[in-house]
């Protein structure tokens, strides 16, 4: 059975969406990073970049969320687009793009926005400003047809899922109005009871909920580390 190594948070979310759509048995694996267990060895020894998810399938490791996707996606052929050329060179590029854009530019800018201990203008408006052009990017894709590939409900549209259902934590409540395609696929995805499962696993787990300075210490560790 599957492990899945996890917090209730962003990234993880994503892989549990995938894991409730597909019906796959897994075990759920908490990893309380307001604690520092992702610091711990046992889970270095699965994930190095301590982070969650990662999950192990068998002699598989697989980290990082949108890798986990595909490999899942791979693994199983469901929520995948049709086969042909095409069809996978859109699926890479939109999942890269979510890999690499929007998860690190929301994070970045839900950081410096409600986390970082100044209020820095320079970077609160830089990753904001990134943080909305790529939505907009995948709103306007979104005027267009009804998923990120078109017809089909895939891994991409899951990925997206993970992060863009916190757009107010990123950009603020005011921002939804502005991306109404974005908002509807969102809407959509959340109102599957997939996706309540999902965000009802770490009700199963007791998580640390305070964030004080031993959780500042395990997720903030630039904070005690000077390097610049
Ligand atoms: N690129 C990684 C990023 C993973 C990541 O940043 N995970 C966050 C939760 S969303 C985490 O583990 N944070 C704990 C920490 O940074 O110590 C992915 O997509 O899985």
């Amino acid at each position: 059975m599957i492990k899945f190594y996890y917090s209730g948070a962003p990234n993880p979310m994503k892989v549990a969406l995938f894991l409730e759509e597909a019906g796959l048995p897994y075990e759920a694996m908490p990893v309380d990073t307001r604690k520092g267990d992702q610091h711990k060895p046992e889970f270095l020894a699965i994930n190095p970049n301590a982070k969650v998810p990662a999950i192990v399938d068998g002699d598989a490791i697989v980290f990082d969320s949108n890798a986990i996707l595909l490999y899942l996606g791979e693994k199983t052929g469901k929520f995948m687009p049709p086969k042909g050329d095409k069809a996978r060179g859109e699926l890479l590029s939109w999942l890269m793009f979510v890999a690499s854009g929007v998860g690190p530019f929301s994070g970045q800018s839900v950081h410096f926005r409600n986390y970082a201990p100044e209020k820095i203008e320079y970077a609160i408006n830089r990753y904001m400003y990134e943080t909305q052009r790529h939505y907009a990017i995948i709103d306007s894709r979104l005027a267009k047809q009804k998923y990120m590939l078109g017809d089909t409900y895939t891994i991409v549209d899951m990925a997206l899922w993970g992060w863009a259902r916190l757009i107010p934590a990123a950009l603020g409540e005011n921002f939804w109005p502005k991306f109404p395609n974005l908002k509807r696929l969102i809407d959509e995805i959340s109102a599957r009871p997939a996706a309540a499962r999902a965000i009802a696993i770490k009700d199963k787990h007791k998580f640390k909920t305070e964030f004080d300075d031993e959780a500042r210490k395990a997720m903030f560790r630039h904070q005690t580390e000077k390097v610049a």
